[in-house]
């Protein structure tokens, strides 16, 4: 209404629109792609294939690099694929029905998205068994798509009963018309690969390629696209991705290493799955965090390709790989999912920079580089590991501390307790006071050791991030001892007191 009268007034009706018709155009070719989608579901695959222009430039390579943009599916990722075949193969065989089955799968996330996406469409009860490691950002996703989800302890080995996957099992005998799809063991996960992902890169590039890198989880992308590059494009060396930390490359010695948990995610395992065929895998190329976070990094800031993690290691991987390669020759390189899954992780500077896998930012502050001072740290209560969620509490109350750490038998931090967590799991009905104060531990904290001599920058640059941080104090042991807690108030109090001093 209030437009109208002003249009009357005379306001914006002098005002002409621009002369569109007239104007040059940039139409480009249209095919099936935009033609109406009968669902989401027939949005996925055909995902684009991108020169990749200025990394490889910079890195020395000869060859062309192209991209295949699987962050472009529908859920965001890779996964969405194998996702909807995995169900659309389970309902021919009778085994799912809409409206009664429900689908219970153990993934990383993207896969659970994949299932959760399709179920939402399809008319399913979704339940999603993920590690506490993978993001927060992604149990949003399934939340929002209507999914239920189950957290389980990362540092779990996949057989034993607290691991993502044997939880899934468990609820899918325990749970009425539960099916449990299983990627690391269904034909359909690689056979999406052959017959849709392969068939568009064999189709981009003319039946032509030298090599293409991809990051090997359940390894059905690898497997699958592996089996029908071999049979169409013989020569073309497929290159496997294996974080340290994980058993999945070969040679087994390009395994060996002191890592046992990796940030990266969906990426590598503890136990070969049977949708892993290596026998079409050329070569296995090993990464670490540092240099796959920072590879993401600059794909989505050198070439605006908006991908996640793993793409990073796949496209670290294939810059080593690729440098056999001469000029002419063609590398395809999989970038499995989108950026939205990590914006608190590795999109954070501050998330990088406490993690050393970026140095922390410097500021023309004369505190800055000063390092951590005792008297910023405040005492921190431990309380054992056997003790009460109700003792704990009352611990909390009576130190007005923001935290406590629980510790073992020999004094070491095992997880941390706060107030709020435990208001989290109480209301949320994840939890009650009667159970055993474990399940009230929270492992994903910041903390800094006093070796590792912290400066009160990059105290600050976690403290962005984080409500506290635990100071602790290893032996060569690798044992670990809580010394204190820092907050935003400590910090405060301790710079601004530092400057009265002239400090
Ligand atoms: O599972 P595989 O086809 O080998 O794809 C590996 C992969 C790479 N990158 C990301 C970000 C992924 O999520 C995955 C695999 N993801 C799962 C296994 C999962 O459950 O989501």
């Amino acid at each position: 209404m209030a437009n109208h009268v002003q249009v009357k007034n005379g306001i914006e009706n002098s005002r002409q629109f621009f002369n569109l018709k007239e104007m040059s155009h940039i139409v480009k070719v249209l095919d099936q792609n935009q033609k109406v989608h009968s669902d989401i579901l027939q949005a996925i695959g055909n995902t684009p294939l991108v020169k990749l222009t200025n990394i490889p430039k910079q890195e020395g390579i000869k060859c062309d690099m192209y991209a295949k943009c699987e962050f472009l599916n529908p859920g965001g990722s890779v996964k969405d694929r194998i996702a909807n075949r995995m169900i659309v193969d389970a309902e021919k065989k009778g085994l799912l029905v809409a409206g009664k089955s429900v689908i219970i799968e153990p993934t990383s996330g993207n896969t659970g998205i994949g299932l959760a996406l399709a179920a939402a469409v399809r008319g399913y009860r979704c339940i999603i068994v993920l590690p506490e490691k993978m993001s927060d950002e992604k149990v949003n996703t399934l939340i929002a798509l209507g999914a239920e989800i189950i957290r389980t302890p990362t540092e779990a080995a996949w057989d034993s009963p607290d691991s993502n996957i044997m939880v899934a099992r468990r609820l899918a005998k325990e749970i009425p018309d539960a099916v449990l799809l299983d990627q690391y063991n269904n034909p359909c996960n690689p056979l999406a690969h052959y017959d849709g992902t392969a068939e568009e890169i064999l189709w981009s590039l003319d039946d032509d390629i030298d090599m293409v890198v991809i990051g090997a989880g359940t390894s059905g992308t690898i497997s699958g696209i592996g089996h029908k590059i071999k049979e169409r494009c013989p020569k073309c060396i497929v290159v496997g991705v294996d974080p340290y930390g994980s058993i999945l490359a070969q040679p087994e010695d390009l395994n060996k290493t002191d890592v046992q948990i990796y940030e990266v995610e969906g990426i590598g395992y503890d136990f070969l799955p049977n949708v892993l065929d290596r026998t079409v895998i050329d070569k296995w190329i090993k990464t670490e965090d540092k240099a796959s976070l920072n590879m993401a990094r600059r794909l989505i800031k050198e070439e605006g390709l908006l991908c996640g993690g793993s793409s990073g290691s796949a496209m670290w991987g294939a810059i080593q790989a690729a440098k056999t390669l001469k000029e002419g020759q063609k590398c395809v390189v999989l970038l499995p999912d989108n950026i939205r899954n990590y914006m608190t992780k590795f999109i954070s500077d501050q998330w990088m920079e406490v993690r050393d896998f970026k140095p922390t930012v410097k500021r023309n502050l004369q505190w800055w580089e000063n390092p951590l001072r005792k008297d910023i740290v405040q005492p921190i209560q431990t309380i054992q590991h056997t003790s009460t969620p109700a003792e704990a509490l009352s611990m909390l109350r009576k130190s007005n501390a923001p935290v406590l750490a629980i510790v073992d038998d020999k004094g070491c931090i095992t997880g941390v307790f706060t107030a709020d967590n435990a208001r989290k799991r109480i209301a949320n009905l994840m939890g009650s006071t009667a159970e055993p104060l474990q399940n009230f531990s929270i492992k994903k904290y910041y903390k800094v050791d006093v070796a590792d001599k912290p400066t009160l920058g990059l105290i600050s640059r976690i403290l962005d991030i984080a409500p506290f941080i635990v100071v602790t104090q290893s032996d060569l042991l690798h044992n670990e001892k809580p010394l204190g807690v820092v907050t935003a108030d400590d910090l405060l109090l301790g710079i601004t007191a530092g400057q009265a001093n002239g400090n």
